[in-house]
């Protein structure tokens, strides 16, 4: 039986109180279900040559990391990944800073990750790579003399040609994607985005009707799966955690009003900015609520070594602020803004117990917190979701109250609604969009996947024992 190998830029080992995030959730859900190896960097830099992988199995996963030097680390994950090609593929120009030595660091860092993991591969894996730090290790691998099956799947939103080209090296990095067997998206927003690019590098006539694009005498596959969640984990973890004592001390805490939540890492994609101006409103236009409502927004530090991320931390403790030295009294906060990570459980118990989920990221892969707000409520009184309909997330759910995360009046709206929406309505909003959640849930996007894989160029028997093995 063949084995599949998952590659991601950063590993992180099963700790009890470690908050995973979105890409964590969806590759170990692949590797649990089959077994197999987990390749990536360690979190660990060093000022020498990094040495061999560290190789630790729990569970009947394998986890290879490895360790990257700081000035390469810097440049590729600060600089290249975080300074370039997540502005530019999430619409933000104003933050993106090209340099061509973060270019290079991350070819440079993109063949290291290859030169380590050839070792480590056998001639009947699988191979699935994630996401935008890693676009070009197809590339690197086969140069490596990989044979193997591979596939990549990118979790974030990918560019209309118009913005990709703003990057001097476009035409390589959609060039690179043509080394994998198969390219997978969010949305087929970002698959139209994606062909229109490639028909631009590589001729109208790569491109063919069932979607398949042919470079020299091979075939690519690109297709959307759209990530999902595990609905019974999310309800099992939001049930047990409502009795937990943090999820009871903060709903004791309201003293009865109502609860909206946010959930999101500290990130200018997500909308919080402009998601505490539309609060403010909010109170502004119905001021019946005041004193009625809670909003809590959780908000974990990320990439802090990124410019840009101590520009928006101000900016949201100082609306925070603002809103709160106008409004609040003296036993009610209108803001509760925690910058600290709770484990996953935990967050389904504070989702559970909102009546409204607030989720309006400016321009987000999928989103899964939205896909965990619908899992984690009560069918018979379920809270409501307002979600942005730039978020990859709104093209499923489109029974949530869909709103333009930058009209702040639309979103005030909103909140408006939601709070006085009667219980019929909730509940049928709720169960058209479980059916969605249930359709594409995490187990379906790991086996679609895997299938095309299977149906790709090479190695369909191996990959047909592991998409069969969930
Ligand atoms: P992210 O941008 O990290 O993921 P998201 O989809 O919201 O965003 O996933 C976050 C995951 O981390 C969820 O499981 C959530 O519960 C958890 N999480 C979020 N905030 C947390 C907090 N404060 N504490 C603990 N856990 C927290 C990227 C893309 C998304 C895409 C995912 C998956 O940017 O668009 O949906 O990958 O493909």
């Amino acid at each position: 039986m063949s084995r599949l190998v998952c590659v991601s830029n950063r590993i992180t080992l099963p700790r009890k109180a470690a908050a995973p995030g979105g890409l964590t959730v969806g590759i170990l859900s692949a590797l649990k279900r089959s077994g197999g190896l987990w390749f990536g960097w360690g979190g660990e830099t060093v000022d020498t040559e990094p040495g061999e992988p560290d190789i630790h199995i729990r569970e009947g996963v394998t986890y290879a990391t490895i360790e990257l030097r700081k000035h390469d680390f810097d440049l590729y994950y600060n600089g290249y990944a975080n300074e370039v090609l997540w502005p530019l593929f999430h619409y933000f120009l104003k933050g993106m800073r090209y340099s061509h030595e973060q270019r290079d660091a991350y070819e440079d860092v993109n063949r290291q990750f290859a030169q380590k993991l050839m070792p480590l591969l056998e001639s009947r894996d699988v191979i699935w790579v994630h996401d935008y730090h890693l676009i070009p290790l197809g590339r690197s691998l086969r140069e490596a003399g990989a044979r193997q099956p591979l596939g990549f799947f990118l979790h974030i939103p990918f560019p209309n040609i118009e913005m990709l080209r703003v990057l001097p090296s476009y035409a390589e990095l959609l060039r690179d994607l043509t080394h994998y067997d198969v390219v997978g998206f969010q949305t087929h927003n970002d698959l139209r985005a994606f062909q229109s690019g490639i028909e631009q590098v590589l001729g109208k006539e790569a491109m063919r009707g069932d979607g398949r694009i042919r470079v020299g005498e091979r075939w690519v596959r690109a297709e959307v799966f759209p990530i999902g969640v595990d609905i019974d984990v999310v309800r099992e973890e939001a049930v047990a955690a409502v009795g937990s004592e943090v999820v009871r001390r903060m709903s004791d805490s309201l003293m009865g009003r109502s609860l909206m939540m946010g959930v999101d890492r500290l990130d200018y994609s997500k909308g919080l900015v402009e998601r505490f101006s539309a609060y403010q409103h909010f109170l502004e236009a119905f001021p019946e609520n005041l004193g009625r409502i809670t909003y809590i927004q959780i908000a974990p530090l990320s990439r802090q070594d990124v410019k840009g991320y101590t520009e928006i931390r101000q900016s949201l403790e100082q609306a925070a602020g603002r809103t709160n030295g106008r409004f609040a009294d003296t036993d009610w906060t209108p803001i509760r803004y925690l910058n600290r990570n709770f484990a996953h459980p935990v967050l389904m118990g504070f989702l559970r117990a909102a009546k409204v989920g607030l989720v309006t990221p400016l321009r987000d892969g999928m989103n899964l917190v939205a896909k965990e707000f619908v899992a984690a409520q009560d069918a018979d009184d379920p809270g409501v979701l307002i979600l942005s309909t730039l978020a990859g997330a709104a093209r499923e759910l489109n029974t949530a109250l869909l709103v333009n995360p930058y009209d702040y009046r639309a979103v005030g709206h909103a909140i408006q609604a939601a709070l006085s929406m009667p219980l019929g309505e909730r509940r049928e909003r709720h169960a058209s969009m479980m059916q969605v959640l249930k359709r594409n849930d995490i187990g379906a996007w790991t086996r679609r996947f895997l299938d095309a894989l299977e149906q790709s160029a090479q190695g369909e028997s191996r990959v047909r024992a592991i998409a069969n093995s969930g």
